[in-house]
């Protein structure tokens, strides 16, 4: 059995399909403020662990917009939460530079660990326009190739996603103990 302790639904999803005994637990953790997303995660882990006893992940993920220095990236969720897709669209207007990544920092621990950190990255392009029902966040924007995150299903996106790497990253860490 491994805790996720998230608050997004669509992350536990996808992690379902990875990790087959899963269990969400929204706990809550202080997001603090950083440049990086390995810092968030290990300062979350450090809280998480002194709450949860038994093997326990989270996860920080960001959405790095080149043209924008990599704005969102650390303040990803405040900035879905404030102008959101449509926001983003708008600061991208009349941008040609579309490069774009999403970045996936996992944080792995089990009592008496140091926690370790397992990333993922998927590089693509933010649209002209949202596209897609699938999916959360930023989805409906990404593309990679002709299609929209928000146009793949979970087992579409789980092949290439930044969390899908991060994830089978740290799954293939534990395999191999
Ligand atoms: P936690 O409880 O796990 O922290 P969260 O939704 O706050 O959930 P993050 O801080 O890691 O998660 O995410 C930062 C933002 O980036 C947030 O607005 C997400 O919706 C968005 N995001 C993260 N992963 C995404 C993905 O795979 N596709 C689209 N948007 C994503």
């Amino acid at each position: 059995m491994l805790y996720f302790v998230t608050g997004n639904k669509g992350k536990f999803m996808e992690a379902q399909g990875i990790f087959k005994d899963l269990m969400q637990k929204n706990i809550g953790y202080t997001e603090i403020q950083a440049d990086t997303l390995e810092e968030v995660a290990a300062y979350g882990m450090k809280e998480v662990m002194e709450r949860l006893r038994g093997p326990v992940m989270l996860e920080d993920a960001g959405l790095f917009i080149e043209a924008l220095q990599g704005f969102p990236g650390v303040y990803s969720a405040y900035v879905q939460k404030t102008i959101g897709n449509s926001g983003i669209l708008r600061l991208m207007e009349g941008v040609q530079n579309r490069k774009a990544y999403f970045r996936s920092v996992v944080a792995y621990a089990e009592p008496g660990m140091e926690p370790r950190l397992f990333k993922g990255e998927v590089h693509g392009r933010i649209g002209f326009e949202a596209r897609g029902t699938k999916g959360f966040g930023y989805d409906q924007i990404f593309y990679v190739g002709e299609k929209s995150l928000g146009e793949m299903d979970l087992v579409e996106k789980n092949i290439i996603s930044h969390r899908a790497a991060s994830m089978k990253a740290l799954k293939e860490w534990l395999d191999g103990r």
